[in-house]
C-alpha cells in the first residue's frame, strides 16, 4: 500500500508541477514552500503572513508523515492508551514547537533565510490557539507534549472551539473583551476527519431504561498531530466540533422559512462556538453541561470504536485504557461510560460498574467552592434523563455500602438533642422561614449519609437538589489527585475528607509540570545556548534533571556575566513588546518584576498594586539624594478577567490607574514604571517569561493549588517572591528556601484568622496611608475605588477573606529584600542560576511519568525511526 502510495504521490506531484514533495529530493525546501504561496493560498506574490501559512502547510507534511508512522505503529502494537478529557487545551502557537521538535529547524531556517525572512518573524503571524482560561488548560497543552516526548501511548480529547478566549483591549484603562477569532484563515496544524463521527444526544424520555434522546447533534473529528521532542513519536488531540444531524429542515425550507430551516442547525453549532471565559468559577449554564456531555461521549464512542475493533470482551477495558478526567469538567464521563456498557453494550450494572471504577482517574485543580461543579437535578434530569437515573442509582448504591458503617458510628455516639425546631425558634416570619419550617425531620442514618451524598441539598435553597460532580468523579474513579505537595493534602482535610477516611489509598499527589521545550529551550534561545554550552550537551532538554549540572556554574564569575548579559538581551526584546503594544519607554536597566496570570482576589494582584503605591509614596517623599539610592523597577501585569467578575475587573482599573499617575510623574522619572500589557496570552508569555527578574506568586496561602507560571520563571532563572501556597512550597524546598522572598500567613492559619477578622487592629501605618491615597482622589475617581478599599479594609462591609491587610506588612519586608539583593548583582545572579538548576523536578516530562506509572499503568511504546 506505502509503494503505491508513493507511486500515486509522485505521479500526483508531477502533473502538480509545483506539489513535489520536500525532503524527497525531488524539489527543494524554499521552492516548495513558494509553490505552497501559489497553488496552496493562490498567490503570486509573497507576504510574511502569506509565507508563515506556507511554510507552517509544508511542516505541516512532514509531520503528517510522522504522526501516521506512530499512530499505524502503536495501532499494531495495540498497548494501553491514556487518554487525558479535557474541556480546555491552551496550546498557543505550533509553527516554532513543531519545527524544533521535528529537528528542522536547520532546515527551514535556511529555507526561509533565502526566500527573505526569519522564522522567528514569521512565527509571530500565527494566531494563538487559546482554548483554554489559564493554568488548568496550559497544563493540559504541556501533558501531551510530554506524553509524545516520552513515547506515552495517549490522546487529549477535548473540543474544537469556533471561538476561544476572548481578546482583551483596555479602553480607557478598562477591559473590553472582543471575540477570539482564530480560525478565519484555516489551521494548518489540524486535519479534519469527516469520516469520524458520533452522534450525542440530549433531553428526550426514558421509558423502561430505555432513552428516547429530543436532539441529536454530531460530533466530528479533527486530529491535531503532537510532535515529541527528540523521539520518532507524534501523539493526538482530538478535537470534536459539534454539526447537525441534518444541515436543513426540509419541511421549513419548502415553506419559504429560510431562518428557521437553518435554526436546529445554528443551535447544534452553538455546542462548540465558544470556550466559556470563567476560571475557576461554576459556570451553570446548561449550554456548558451540554460541551462537556458533548465531548465526553464523542471521546470515549471513539474509544470504544477502536477497542472494539480488536477486542470482544469488555472486560478488558482497563487493560487498554485509562482516562483521566481534567477537573470535574468531563466528570460526567462516569455516568456515560456507564450508559455506554450497559445501554449499548448490553453488559450487566455490576460489570459496568467494575470496568468504569478501572477505567478512570480525576484531577482536582482547586478548593475555591464556586469552582466545584454542581449541576441541579431538575437541569441534569432534563437534559440527560438516562444519565441521572444513571447516578441515582449509583448514588444510592453507594450510599447503601456505608450504612453499616454509619450506623455503628451513631450507635457509639449518643445523638444530640434536638430541640423541637418550631419551639426553639421565634415566630419564623415570611417565605425563607416557612421553608424551612416545612422541612421533613431527617431519619439519623439519612442524616449522617448526606455527608457522602453524590446528589446533596443546595445549601442555600434545602429545596432543590443538586449533583455534586466532585464527589461523583471521586467514587467513579480509581484515583485521585491534587496537583502539588500542600493540594493534594489539604483536599483530604477538607473538601474531600470523608471520602479519605473512607478510602485512603485513592488519594494521591501529581505535582504538576511544564515542557521544558516551550518553556526554556524555544522561549529563550540563548540561555538554552548557554546551559548546553556549559552542560556539554542538550540533553537536558529532554531530561531536565540534568540541568542541577549548572550549580557548579553558580559562583563562577565568568558565567555569571554571560548570564546577566543573556538576561539584559530578554528585557530588550521584553521592552520593545511594551513599547509597541502600549507605547510606553522602559529602562533596560531597572529590575523586571512581572505578575501575569488571570485576574482574580485570590491571586491578589492588589496587594502588588498596594505595595506599588507605597513605592511611589516613598519615591515622592524622598531627597534627590535618597531618589538616587532607589533600585528602579519596572512592574508588569498581564492577565485577563472573567467578564461578570465585578471586583477582578475594578483591579485591573485599579493598576492602569495607577500606572498613568506614576508613568507620567517627572519625580519619578525611570524609578519606577507600572505596565498592564493587555491580551495576555501563551505567546506572550514566551516573551515575558525569560526577561524577568523577579515573579509574583502571591496568593493567600491554601487557595492557588499549584501554579505552573511559577515554574517556568524558576526555569527562566526568574526569582520568586511568594506565600507558602501551590507549588511555591516544593520550589522553595528545591531551590532552598533561603533564595526565594517568602512572606505571609500560613496555610494552616487562615481559617482561624478570618474568624478573627472582626477584632482586627493591626494594621500596618504603611498600609492605612495607602488606603488613604486611594480614597483621596490620586489616581482619579475616587468613589470608584471605594469599594476595592472597603473590601479589604473596612471589616464591617468585608472581613478582608484574602488576608491582605494581614499579610501586608510581611510582603513590605519581602519586597525591601529584594531592592537590597538587587544591589549585589553577583548574588542575585548566583540565585538566578540556582533556580534554573533546580527546576528539573517541574518538568511535566517527571509530572507525566508519574501518571503513567501511579496511575494509567502505561508504558512508553517508542516509534522506530524512519
Ligand atoms: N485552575 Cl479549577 C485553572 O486554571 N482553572 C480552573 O478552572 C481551575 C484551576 C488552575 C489552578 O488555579 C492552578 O493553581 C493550577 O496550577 C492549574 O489549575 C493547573 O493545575
Amino acid at each position: 500500500v506505502t509503494a503505491i502510495l508513493d507511486v500515486a504521490k509522485t505521479a500526483f506531484a508531477k502533473q502538480n508541477g509545483a506539489k513535489l514533495q520536500p525532503g524527497s529530493g525531488q524539489v527543494s525546501l524554499p521552492e516548495d514552500i513558494r509553490g505552497k504561496i501559489l497553488y496552496d493560498l493562490g498567490s503570486k506574490s509573497s507576504s510574511p503572513e502569506l509565507a508563515y501559512r506556507a511554510a507552517a502547510l509544508s511542516v505541516r507534511e512532514r509531520l503528517i508523515d510522522a504522526f501516521n508512522k506512530s499512530q499505524e505503529y502503536w495501532s499494531s502494537k495495540d498497548p494501553k492508551f491514556a487518554y487525558y478529557l479535557s474541556a480546555e487545551f491552551l496550546m498557543g502557537r505550533s509553527l516554532t514547537n513543531t519545527v524544533y521538535n521535528l529537528g528542522l529547524q536547520g532546515e527551514y531556517g535556511a529555507a526561509l533565510q533565502e526566500l527573505g525572512y526569519s522564522l522567528e518573524d514569521l512565527a509571530d503571524k500565527e494566531q494563538n490557539a487559546a482554548l483554554g482560561n489559564g493554568g488548568l488548560g496550559r497544563l493540559a497543552a504541556c501533558f501531551i507534549d510530554s506524553m509524545a516526548t516520552l513515547d506515552l501511548p495517549g490522546w487529549g480529547y477535548g473540543i474544537r472551539y469556533k471561538y476561544g478566549m476572548f481578546k482583551q483591549a483596555l479602553k480607557d484603562g478598562h477591559q473590553k473583551e472582543l471575540p477570539d477569532i482564530w480560525l478565519t484563515n484555516g489551521n494548518p496544524w489540524e486535519i479534519a476527519r469527516p469520516e469520524i463521527t458520533y452522534k450525542v444526544g440530549f433531553y428526550g424520555k426514558v421509558d423502561n431504561f430505555k432513552w428516547t434522546p429530543a436532539e441529536e447533534v454530531i460530533a466530528k473529528a479533527y486530529d491535531n498531530p503532537i510532535p515529541g521532542y527528540g523521539t520518532a513519536t507524534v501523539g493526538n488531540l482530538r478535537l470534536w466540533e459539534a454539526l447537525p444531524v441534518a444541515e436543513l429542515d426540509l419541511d421549513k425550507f419548502n415553506e419559504g422559512k429560510f431562518a428557521e430551516a437553518v435554526e436546529g442547525k445554528r443551535k447544534a453549532e452553538d455546542i462548540s462556538a465558544v470556550l466559556y471565559p470563567n476560571d475557576a468559577t461554576e459556570y451553570g449554564k446548561e449550554l456548558r453541561l451540554k460541551q462537556q456531555v458533548f465531548f465526553v461521549s464523542a471521546s470515549i464512542q471513539d474509544v470504544l470504536a477502536r477497542f472494539k475493533t480488536k477486542h470482544s470482551d469488555l472486560s478488558e477495558l482497563p487493560a487498554k485504557a485509562a482516562f483521566q478526567m481534567n477537573d470535574t469538567h468531563p466528570t460526567i464521563a462516569v455516568a456515560e461510560l456507564m450508559r455506554l456498557l450497559i445501554d449499548q453494550e448490553g453488559l450487566d450494572w455490576d460489570k459496568a460498574w467494575g470496568i468504569t471504577t478501572k477505567c478512570l482517574a480525576f484531577t482536582n485543580h482547586t478548593v475555591m467552592p464556586e469552582a466545584l461543579e454542581k449541576w441541579p437535578v431538575t437541569v441534569m434530569s432534563k437534559l440527560l434523563p438516562r444519565h441521572m437515573e444513571i447516578i441515582d442509582k449509583i448514588d444510592s448504591i453507594w450510599k447503601d455500602s456505608l450504612k453499616e458503617k454509619v450506623l455503628s458510628q451513631i450507635k457509639s455516639k449518643p445523638a444530640p438533642k434536638k430541640a423541637p425546631k418550631a419551639a426553639a425558634k421565634p415566630a419564623a416570619k415570611g417565605a425563607k422561614a416557612a421553608k424551612e419550617a416545612e422541612e421533613p425531620e431527617e431519619d439519623p442514618v439519612e442524616e449522617a449519609l448526606s455527608k457522602y451524598g453524590i446528589i446533596m441539598r443546595n445549601p442555600y435553597n434545602k429545596a432543590e437538589k443538586l449533583v455534586n460532580m466532585a464527589y461523583l468523579a471521586v467514587v467513579g474513579s480509581k484515583a485521585v489527585n491534587g496537583v502539588a505537595a500542600i493540594h493534594s493534602e489539604i483536599i483530604k482535610e477538607t473538601i474531600f475528607k470523608d471520602f479519605y477516611e473512607l478510602s485512603p489509598d485513592k488519594f494521591q499527589n501529581k505535582t504538576n509540570g511544564v515542557t521544558p521545550r516551550r518553556w526554556l529551550a524555544y522561549c529563550n534561545p540563548q540561555l538554552a545556548s548557554l546551559i548546553t554550552e556549559a552542560l556539554g550537551s542538550n540533553e537536558w532538554i529532554k531530561h531536565a534533571d540534568k540541568l542541577q549540572g549548572l550549580k557548579k556554574f553558580a559562583d563562577d564569575k565568568g558565567f555569571q556575566a554571560k548570564w546577566r548579559d543573556i538576561k539584559l538581551n530578554n528585557k530588550h526584546r521584553l521592552a520593545a513588546k511594551i513599547k509597541d503594544v502600549t507605547g510606553i519607554d522602559v529602562p533596560t536597566h531597572a529590575l523586571y518584576d512581572i505578575q501575569i496570570k488571570r485576574i482574580h482576589e485570590y491571586k491578589r494582584q492588589h496587594l502588588n498594586a498596594f505595595s506599588i503605591i507605597h513605592r511611589y509614596l516613598q519615591i515622592k517623599a524622598a531627597s534627590k539624594e535618597e531618589r538616587a539610592k532607589f533600585v528602579p523597577r519596572v512592574v508588569v501585569f498581564g492577565g485577563k478577567a472573567a467578564s461578570a467578575y465585578y471586583m477582578a475587573k475594578k483591579m485591573i482599573r485599579l493598576i492602569t490607574a495607577i500606572g498613568s499617575v506614576v508613568n507620567n510623574d517627572p519625580d519619578v522619572g525611570d524609578l519606577l514604571k507600572v505596565v498592564f500589557l493587555p491580551d495576555y496570552n501563551v505567546s506572550l508569555a514566551e516573551v515575558i517569561i525569560p526577561a524577568a527578574e523577579v515573579s509574583q506568586h502571591i496568593s493567600t496561602a491554601g487557595t492557588e493549588a499549584s501554579g505552573t507560571s511559577n515554574m517556568k520563571f524558576q526555569m527562566n532563572g526568574c526569582l520568586i517572591i511568594g506565600t507558602m501556597d501551590g507549588a511555591n512550597v516544593e520550589i522553595a524546598d528545591a531551590v532552598g528556601k533561603e533564595n526565594l522572598f517568602v512572606f505571609g500567613v500560613d496555610a494552616k492559619d487562615v481559617t482561624r484568622l478570618r474568624e478573627e477578622r472582626k477584632n482586627f487592629k493591626d494594621y500596618d501605618p504603611r498600609w492605612t496611608k495607602v488606603m488613604d491615597t486611594l480614597l483621596s482622589g490620586k489616581f482619579g475617581d475616587k468613589a470608584y475605588f471605594q469599594d476595592v478599599v472597603d473590601n479589604v479594609n473596612d471589616m464591617t462591609k468585608s472581613n478582608d477573606w484574602f488576608l491582605l491587610a494581614n499579610d501586608f506588612a510581611t510582603y513590605m519586608t519581602a519586597q525591601d529584600e529584594i531592592d537590597a539583593l538587587y544591589k549585589d548583582q553577583d548574588e542575585w545572579t548566583r540565585r538566578s542560576i540556582l533556580y534554573t538548576a533546580s527546576s528539573g523536578f517541574f518538568s511535566s516530562d517527571r509530572c507525566i511519568a508519574q501518571y503513567a506509572n501511579e496511575i494509567w499503568d502505561v508504558k512508553p511504546v517508542p516509534v522506530p525511526a524512519s
